[in-house]
């Protein structure tokens, strides 16, 4: 009997199921393919049913990547006798081995998978996950965890936030007293750290083996206390506005102090001493390093919350940093503020509301930044906060996250929304993708990473990837197929958030 729809998130482009008996999966199946992809594919079918194959050239799975189809695409044919999965490209290759992991099911029979056809290529280019490392630090093999996780969903980007007021994570030859001096702590005292040249690469080299590109981050000209602690003369002084000072009665960690090192939650009160030639220096030397360090065509310079630095600098920095990026051959990303400052061809990066974008003249100047992005060329992330930050609380009851986003975010509230009706004036052409973000100001450990992140990270990878207009893409399909990924996740180690909203059965 054909199933009828499968537990598939994100949910593919076309899926056909077929008449006839399912696939028995036994260790004597065997694969053949491209070197990479069947040890992929074998790694990934032991994680999940403890079923070793082996790799032989008279093979009933086989892998094959033909240059045929869109980038990412890639189909899938399973009957009886066999599986075979066609990539466009090595990446669409791997997103079809997800698929086929995501059809296992146990039964009486072993594991096996339905006959079915699928036909899948991504609606966005861009599907990422920012982690913040620089409010509490996570080691290399936390993200190398996530990054297999996170490509398992097909996302193919991990942005990483590598300095703050609270610390600075990468080590840099040119300047190796911020790694020294700035990276000792992180959030409520707890203990910093930062990653080695040797890390920074063993990162990329993974997410380059789950086809993911690495974006890093340096936030300016705010953001930028822990700068100072290695460089006192590149940081004004702290401005400590009315929004501080509630951050500090809220959360507590004290009022910020030049040269102390910050473990607060507050943001807005730290620059950088824009127009010094002392600044201009560092930063040639921090973008001209990162540059070298990163293989990607992206270099994320922040641009949020700069509320300690004057209108004029702001623009005179953006328009500087973005230059210099730019120059160094690479794309320069930044948050939305930085729409009318940022050089021609700066992605920007939406943070505002899914459904707070008209009415308000804030929102308006939202919008009217964003369109800036486009009109130089450039195009639009989608990061909406009350949707896809993962650091919001799922629950009001929920030990872990913050409200701010306009309360809790429910599993739910984080599939419910439409990119090209986003912001208006911006359209599925202007649109490279949808990020979800995990700021980590409350996030101390891989469990709290975890609880955070699953599921909802999975409502923003659908919402990357499947077409719009599907019959499957309803909050009430996505969460039965979402309660089907549970026993694969439990399966992996992930602690994921048992949302009452999601039917999650015995997983
Ligand atoms: C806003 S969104 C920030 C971050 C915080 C986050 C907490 C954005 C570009 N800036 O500095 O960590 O809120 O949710």
């Amino acid at each position: 009997m054909p199933v009828a729809v499968p537990a598939l998130v994100p949910y593919p482009r076309s899926v056909s199921p077929q008449d006839g008996a399912p696939f028995r999966l036994t260790p004597d199946a065997a694969v053949t393919g491209p070197t990479d992809a069947v040890a992929d594919l074998i790694e990934a079918i032991a994680a999940r049913t403890g079923i070793r194959l082996t790799a032989e050239a008279d093979a009933r799975i086989n892998l094959d990547v033909d240059g045929h189809g869109a980038p990412e695409s890639y189909r899938l044919r399973v009957d009886e006798h066999a599986v075979r999965i066609t990539g466009a490209d090595a990446a669409g290759l791997a997103h079809g081995i997800r698929t086929l992991v995501q059809l296992l099911a146990a039964g009486n029979a072993g594991w096996t998978l339905p006959a079915i056809q699928i036909e899948d290529a991504p609606r966005f280019t861009h599907r990422g996950l920012m982690l913040d490392v620089a409010r509490h630090f996570f080691p290399v093999e936390v993200v190398t965890r996530l990054i297999d996780h996170a490509a398992a969903l097909k996302l193919n980007v991990l942005h990483l936030h590598l300095s703050d007021d609270q610390g600075w994570r990468l080590a840099l030859s040119s300047r190796p007293e911020l790694v020294e001096r700035a990276a000792g702590t992180s959030v409520g005292g707890d203990p910093g750290g930062h990653y080695t040249a040797a890390d920074y690469r063993a990162i990329i080299a993974h997410a380059t083996r789950r086809h993911m590109t690495v974006i890093p981050e340096f936030d300016g000209p705010g953001h930028t206390h822990a700068v100072g602690l290695a460089y006192p003369e590149l940081a004004a002084a702290p401005t400590i506005t009315p929004g501080v000072l509630d951050a500090v009665r809220e959360f507590g960690g004290g009022t910020p102090a030049a040269g102390t090192p910050y473990t607060g939650i507050a943001v807005g009160f730290s620059s950088l001493r824009i127009g010094t030639p002392e600044v201009a220096a560092f930063l040639a030397d921090v973008f001209g390093e990162l540059a070298t360090m990163t293989p990607g065509p992206y270099l994320h310079i922040g641009g949020d919350e700069a509320h300690g630095t004057a209108d004029a600098d702001y623009a005179a920095y953006i328009g500087g940093v973005t230059r210099l990026v730019t120059d160094l051959g690479k794309v320069p990303v930044a948050w939305h503020e930085a729409g009318a400052a940022a050089a021609p061809g700066t992605i920007g990066q939406y943070w505002g509301f899914v459904h707070a974008v008209t009415g308000t003249a804030e929102a308006a100047e939202t919008t009217a930044r964003l369109r800036e992005f486009v009109r130089g060329g450039g195009r639009v992330i989608l990061s909406p906060a009350d949707a896809v930050y993962l650091d919001m609380k799922p629950r009001a009851d929920a030990p872990l996250g913050l409200t701010w986003a306009n309360g809790p975010t429910s599993v739910e509230r984080s599939y419910r929304w439409e990119p090209s009706r986003a912001v208006p004036g911006v359209r599925e052409s202007d649109i490279l993708g949808v990020e979800a973000a995990l700021w980590t100001e409350t996030i101390r450990t891989r469990e709290d990473v975890d609880a955070m992140v699953f599921p909802r990270l999975a409502s923003a990878a659908e919402i990357g990837w499947s077409p719009a207009e599907a019959p499957e893409r309803t909050w009430d399909g996505f969460r039965t197929r979402l309660a089907g990924l549970g026993p694969g996740w439990t399966a992996a180690g992930i602690g994921f958030d048992r949302s009452p909203e999601i039917p999650w059965g015995e997983a």
